[in-house]
């Protein structure tokens, strides 16, 4: 751990906003105009960021991996609209939007892509290790299923200090199949710890199918032997992911423990950079991309009236102008000092074992 980010025990909470959710009385929709109008900038930002980190990729611009999100922007805008700033969230490499929806700015994010000084990490993480000690994003991990134990140790530092803090773990549905999780859930479970473990399941884990990977293709099930409570939610809607972080944050505020959410998405482009995407059909992509969760919440705000096409228009000129910057930061910033590489990796800056 970093000497500059936070352990669960130091990191500084800001003082947690009222909730901001509201239905919407004329329409009849879950949400609020605020909220929509919102969700189009912040999911905009999101595939905006990613595919012009696509292709800085392939202009090789920046180095190492590179997993876009793109598709699966609707289960951070759920998320966000659910939870509260003082909560954690953890997750795995594809990490690049969930900076941007907790509001990191997004020209430290693309630093941190280039190996910059100035990036989330300050240049010694890269694509798969964005953190935000204020927003108290813990990370951006490249081990498949290991930021689920550290999800619940999260939980555990907020439960111990009485805070009434959760912590979001988001795992892919690969992950899901390591077996950190049995172990996390059966603890989970026993000390009813406030953690919402989330499965981002895109279906994929690399090229290999959840139907390629196990007997048992209903995630939910998973936290069945530890009586967790669980269920399956449509990724594609912000709406019903919303509706069930919200509810799953309830019950972890109020000592009653953990939920598992299987939240059902689709990631439009491949695993990585380098994915030849033989494993999935064209017609199978097309589905998703019907239910694209941009083209809804704008659909949203231009029959209810909430936007007019030119703001809309106006919006996706600002946020595309807004990634252009965060690129221009990214290129003219400094990259890190050589004499800094040993700095920031354990918090005891005398730790034997690292200098000569
Ligand atoms: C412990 C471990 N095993 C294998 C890998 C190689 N690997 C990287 S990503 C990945 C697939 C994970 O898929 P999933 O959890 O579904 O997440 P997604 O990429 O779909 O978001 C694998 C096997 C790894 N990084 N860590
Ligand atoms: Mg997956």
């Amino acid at each position: 751990m970093a000497t500059s980010q936070p352990t669960a025990a130091t990191a500084p909470k800001k003082p947690a906003k009222a909730s901001r959710k509201r239905t919407d009385k004329k329409s009849g929709l879950p949400h609020s105009s605020e909220t929509y109008n919102r969700w189009f900038r912040e999911m905009y930002l999101m595939r905006k960021f990613e595919e012009r980190c696509g292709q800085l990729y392939i202009q090789q611009k920046f180095g190492g991996f590179c997993h876009l999100y793109i598709g699966q922007e609707a289960l951070l805008s759920g998320m966000k609209e659910a939870i509260r700033p003082t909560d954690n969230v953890i997750t795995a490499y594809r990490d690049h939007a969930h900076p941007l929806v907790l509001g990191t700015d997004p020209k430290f994010v693309m630093a941190e892509l280039y190996g910059k000084k100035t990036g989330t990490s300050k240049g010694k993480g890269g694509s798969m290790h964005m953190f935000d000690k204020e927003r108290n994003l813990f990370g951006g991990h490249g081990i498949v299923g290991g930021q689920i134990g550290l999800g619940a140790g999260i939980a555990f530092a907020d439960k111990y200090r009485n805070e009434d803090h959760v912590t979001v773990c988001f795992m892919g549905d690969g992950a899901a199949r390591q077996g950190m999780l049995h172990e996390t859930f059966n603890m989970a479970m026993t000390w009813k710890l406030p953690v919402i473990f989330i499965i981002e399941n895109n279906k994929y884990a690399m090229g290999t199918s959840v139907e390629r990977t196990s007997n048992v293709t209903d995630l939910e099930t998973l936290g069945a032997s530890y009586k967790m409570p669980s269920a399956t939610v449509d990724g594609m809607s912000p709406e019903a992911v919303c509706a069930a972080i919200a509810e799953a944050a309830k019950r972890g505020r109020k000592g009653e423990g953990p939920t598992l959410l299987d939240i059902q998405t689709y990631r439009f482009k491949g695993h990585s950079m380098s994915d030849p995407q033989k494993y999935r059909t064209k017609d199978e992509l097309a589905t998703y991309v019907e239910r694209d969760p941009i083209t809804h919440v704008r659909t949203v705000l231009l029959e209810n009236k909430w936007a007019t096409e030119e703001e809309l228009k106006k919006a996706e000129k600002d946020i595309k102008a807004q990634v252009e910057d965060a690129i221009k930061f990214a290129e003219e910033s400094p990259l890190p000092d050589p004499s800094e590489l040993y700095e920031d990796v354990y918090v005891q800056s005398d730790y034997p074992f690292v200098k000569d």
